[in-house]
């Protein structure tokens, strides 16, 4: 059973010249892209995509860091796309949680820069993909 995810190469990954990295390894995971586009994100589409995590420390900055740069929206397709993505992506922490191998382990260093995100549950990716790409 296909089920689909909202993949984002946040502002961090289009600026250090990631973005073909993650797709290639989205792809080469037997993933397919369903919708993909460059785009710079209003303040209020960033703060409804992260708001679960309104109230939060690092909220106010998490919003400037995705609305300050394009970023790359994915719908990847695909079987258990959802933990499949999250499974490529590594943990959280770049450095504590994410290993080798997988994007945030190989490329990233610091929790705020993590390059990609990934819907965590069915019912978050249900509701990203309809925030991203409301005519899907
Ligand atoms: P994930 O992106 O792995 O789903 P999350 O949903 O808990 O992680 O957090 C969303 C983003 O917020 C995360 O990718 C980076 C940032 N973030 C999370 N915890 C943080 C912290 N302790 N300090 C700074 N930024 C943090
Ligand atoms: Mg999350």
């Amino acid at each position: 059973m296909s089920e689909r995810t909202l993949v984002l190469v946040k502002p961090d990954g289009v600026s250090r010249g990631l973005v073909g990295e993650v797709i290639s390894r989205i792809e080469r995971k037997g993933l397919k892209l369903a919708a993909l586009e460059l785009r710079v994100v209003d303040r209020a589409t960033a703060e409804q995509h992260y708001a679960e995590h309104d109230g939060k420390p690092f909220y106010n900055d998490l919003v400037e860091f995705i609305t300050g740069g394009p970023l790359v929206a994915v719908v990847v397709e695909g079987a258990r796309a959802i933990s499949a993505f999250r499974q490529l992506a590594g943990g959280t922490d770049p450095v504590e949680k994410a290993t080798p191998g997988t994007i945030r382990g190989d490329f990233g260093l610091e929790v705020q820069f993590n390059l990609v995100h990934g819907s965590d549950s069915p019912e978050s990716a249900e509701r990203e993909i309809k925030l991203w790409f409301p005519n899907l």
